[in-house]
């Protein structure tokens, strides 16, 4: 990643350069790009734009939650550039999030090409509040809205050859300003998970957060949360699925093997060639906080990585 200092940017320099949108524009947007209504079942609709019928499940974390403001931009998204706030000045205008598919295919029984609005009726939406640890050195606790990843993969019945599950982003010239220069990133964005982490109960797809359609900064229309991981592994816009036998190439990893590992878990006793993990600063906060192994998720996920060495295998 391209940061500046081992802390990252002091939020007293991120402040005065937003722009800022409020929870009105946010709903007009929605209704134009037509994702309103489809997210939501008939007759549950509260209002225009929000995600009504979500139901808070118990993957809530105690913590407060970082405000809408930051979360809206104070982003990575490369393909809109790589200053913290260019996600938000320039997506909205700039990302189409309808009509989107996603390609699913390879080691799999029932591969498709589906309509996003489909693929999000696979199972009931979900408010998941969930801790996000970037590998620079923050993080963020987010109420998303979404839907379990194995609810979707299991619809297009990955073989016993699937062993890996490997995810793009969208990188059109058109919509991404970021991915018209192929020489400084290998675009298209990659992510890739090992099949178990992938149906692990945790991995999530947000559609939406602070009961709201997923902003177009925040990886609109469909995007992988992986609380447990590095903020990176959290693939933005996605248009591909794709199960495999082999391990998955992806975007960070190739671009910088020695600092971004396949599974790049948060790991406060793994630090970074460049800089410590043992703390991190949360968005909103002045003093830094110990980081938690796993971020905070090793009851859950520890079991999943079970005999490896992960200071090796990081
Ligand atoms: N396609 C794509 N996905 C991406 C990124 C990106 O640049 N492009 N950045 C990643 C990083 S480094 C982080 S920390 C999170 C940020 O998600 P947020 O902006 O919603 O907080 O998205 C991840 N997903
Ligand atoms: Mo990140």
């Amino acid at each position: 990643m391209i940061i500046r200092s081992a802390g990252g940017p002091a939020t007293s320099e991120i402040t005065p350069r937003r722009v800022w949108l409020s929870r009105r524009q946010w709903l007009t947007g929605a209704v134009a790009a037509g994702a309103v209504g489809m997210l939501v079942p008939l007759g549950r609709q509260a209002r225009a734009g929000t995600l009504a019928g979500a139901t808070k499940t118990r993957y809530q974390v105690e913590d407060k939650a970082t405000s809408l403001e930051d979360v809206t931009h104070y982003n990575n998204f490369y393909e809109f550039g790589t200053d913290k706030d260019e996600p938000a000045r320039r997506a909205p205008g700039l990302l189409r999030p309808r009509p989107w598919t996603v390609r699913v295919e390879g080691e799999c029984a029932a591969p498709a090409t589906v309509d996003v609005d489909d693929l999000i009726r696979s199972s009931a939406l979900e408010e998941r509040i969930y801790r996000h640890r970037c590998v620079e050195g923050w993080s963020m606790v987010i109420p998303w809205v979404g839907l379990p990843l194995s609810a979707v993969l299991d619809r297009f019945q990955p073989t016993s050859r699937a062993k890996y599950v490997a995810f793009e982003s969208l990188a059109d010239p058109a919509q991404m300003p970021g991915t018209r220069d192929r020489t400084l990133f290998p675009w298209p964005y990659r992510e890739g998970l090992r099949i178990d982490e992938a149906m692990h109960p945790l991995a999530f797809l947000a559609v939406g957060l602070y009961g709201e359609t997923l902003p177009a900064q925040n990886g609109a229309p469909i995007r992988l949360v992986l609380p447990w991981k590095y903020g990176f592994k959290s693939i933005k816009s996605v248009v591909s699925i794709r199960f495999q036998e082999a391990r998955p190439e992806t975007f960070w990893n190739r671009l910088a093997p020695s600092e971004y590992g396949f599974y790049s878990n948060v790991n406060p006793g793994v630090d970074h060639p460049r800089w410590s993990q043992a703390k991190e600063r949360r968005i909103g906060e002045f003093l830094r906080r110990p980081t938690l192994m796993f971020n905070g998720y090793a009851e859950e996920v520890a079991g999943l990585y079970a005999g490896m060495d992960l200071k090796r295998d990081f």
